[in-house]
Parts: C-alpha cells; structure tokens; sequence
C-alpha cells in the first residue's frame, strides 16, 4: 500500500509505507522525522457535507501561504483510505503548484495511529470538531476522544468550552494520554469549519459564499494555531 505522498513540479512521487520509514531513519534525512509536524483532516468534508472540489481548491490555496512560513514544520492532509477523493483532489492540484516537497504530504491511515501503524511523527493532529467540543458524534472527533482518554476531554474544556465556526483552539495533551505515550501527540488543535448538513447545528444552507470564507479561516486558524506551538 502506498499511503505516503509528496509533489514535486507536475507530478506526484510516491513513496511505499517501508520506504517511508527507512527515509525517516536514514541519518541525511533524520531532521525530517523530527520536525515539528501537523496532521490534519479534510476539515467539514464528510458529516457536514461541504462540497469537495471547492474544499480541495481551499486546502491547497491556504498550505501554499502558510508552508514557507512554518520554517522545517510539516504539513499532513491524512485520510483514512486509500480510495479517498479528497487526498486524491487536493494531490492532484498541489502538483501543480509551488509548494516545496517534503513540506506538505499526504498520508492514509488513521490519525489516532499515524506512528504506531504508519511510522509518520506528528507531534500535533487537528479535529474536526463539534461546536460544544464534545466527545462522539463520529467521524475523527470520535476517533480522537476515544483514543485520546478523559484526559482530552479534561484538557479541552480548560481552553474553552465551545467554538465558533472558522476557529480553532489549541490544547496541550497531558502526557497521561495514550495518543500522547504511543503516538508521540504532545498538542490536539480543535477545528470548527463550515456546515452544510441540515442535520446539524449553524447549517449555511448551501451557501457556499460564507462558506468557502468560513472554511479558509479555519485552515488559517489551524495553521496560526500550529505555529504558536512551535514558538
Ligand atoms: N483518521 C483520519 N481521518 C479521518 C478519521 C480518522 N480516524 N475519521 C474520519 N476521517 P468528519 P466534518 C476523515 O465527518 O465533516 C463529527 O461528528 C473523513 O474521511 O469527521 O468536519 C463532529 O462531532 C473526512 O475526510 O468531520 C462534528 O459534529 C474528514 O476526516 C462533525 O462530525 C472529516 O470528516 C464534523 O464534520
């Protein structure tokens, strides 16, 4: 399975998850495994159904301004399969811009198992968050409450108790977390993006004007919020 990719000019390398590894180990390249590194997921592009060509046009555009910014720091769109349109969109267009390889990558797998299944550090990982900030729901909220522990839950409302559409909040996880012991995960930022699903709260009712907006100020909160952890 190949499940890591960086771009390079028009087309996209593909790297094997063993090569991956063996790149990550091997002494010339031993700073790339240690930089600080967020993953992230595609931000309100499944439970609340944002459209995914317009999403794919806001994840590139916002990671070409803000990876030169970020120094060494890398940049991880992660989905959870091989078949996902999303990596394969926004791969597809970063191809065709100017964004420095090894900077910004994709990766498949599951962002609570990134080093124990995937060989991949990331020291931060972003949600895609309800707005209470509560555990469940589904989706990668899910996966992250559940693998981070009560300590998450605890964690999170001593940063704040609910988030408005297009920001983020970062919290340092307690080193009693198994995502922090097993996956080397010293910080979760929460995102809010946009919502088109009737079915839930702050639903735009397809306009896409608010929210295409409200999406690029949730990557740029993502982002802002990743680089003051680095600082
Ligand atoms: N690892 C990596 N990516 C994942 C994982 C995982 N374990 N699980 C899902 N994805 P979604 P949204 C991908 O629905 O659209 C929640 O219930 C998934 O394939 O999690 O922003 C919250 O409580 C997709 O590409 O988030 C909110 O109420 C991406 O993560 C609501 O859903 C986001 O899908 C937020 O909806």
């Amino acid at each position: 399975h190949d499940n890591i990719s960086s771009f390079s000019g028009n087309a996209s390398k593909e790297l094997k998850e063993g090569e991956n590894l063996a790149v990550c180990s091997s002494g010339s390249h031993a700073s790339l495994n240690n930089a600080p590194t967020l993953a992230f997921p595609s931000i309100s592009t499944s439970d609340f159904q944002f459209n995914l060509e317009k999403a794919s046009d806001i994840i590139v555009e916002v990671v070409e301004e803000y990876v030169n910014k970020l120094g060494s720091a890398r940049l991880v769109l992660v989905d959870v399969s091989h078949k996902s349109k999303i990596l394969s969109l926004v791969k597809t267009k970063a191809a065709q811009k100017n964004i420095e390889l090894n900077k910004f990558l994709t990766f498949v797998g599951d962002i609570t198992k990134l080093y124990s299944e995937g060989g991949l550090r990331c020291n931060v990982i972003a949600n895609a968050a309800n707005w209470r900030l509560k555990p469940g729901g589904g989706g990668v909220n899910a996966a992250i409450f559940n693998a981070a522990g009560p300590a998450l839950e605890v964690a999170t409302k001593e940063q704040a108790q609910s988030l408005h559409p297009g920001k983020a909040v970062v919290v340092p996880l307690p080193s009693t977390s198994p995502l922090f012991s097993r996956e080397g995960v010293t910080h979760v930022i929460h995102v809010l993006g946009p919502n088109m699903n009737q079915h839930r709260p702050n639903c735009l009712n397809n306009d896409y004007i608010k929210g295409c907006q409200i999406l690029r100020e949730a990557y740029t909160s993502l982002f802002e919020g990743f680089a003051s952890t680095i600082k």
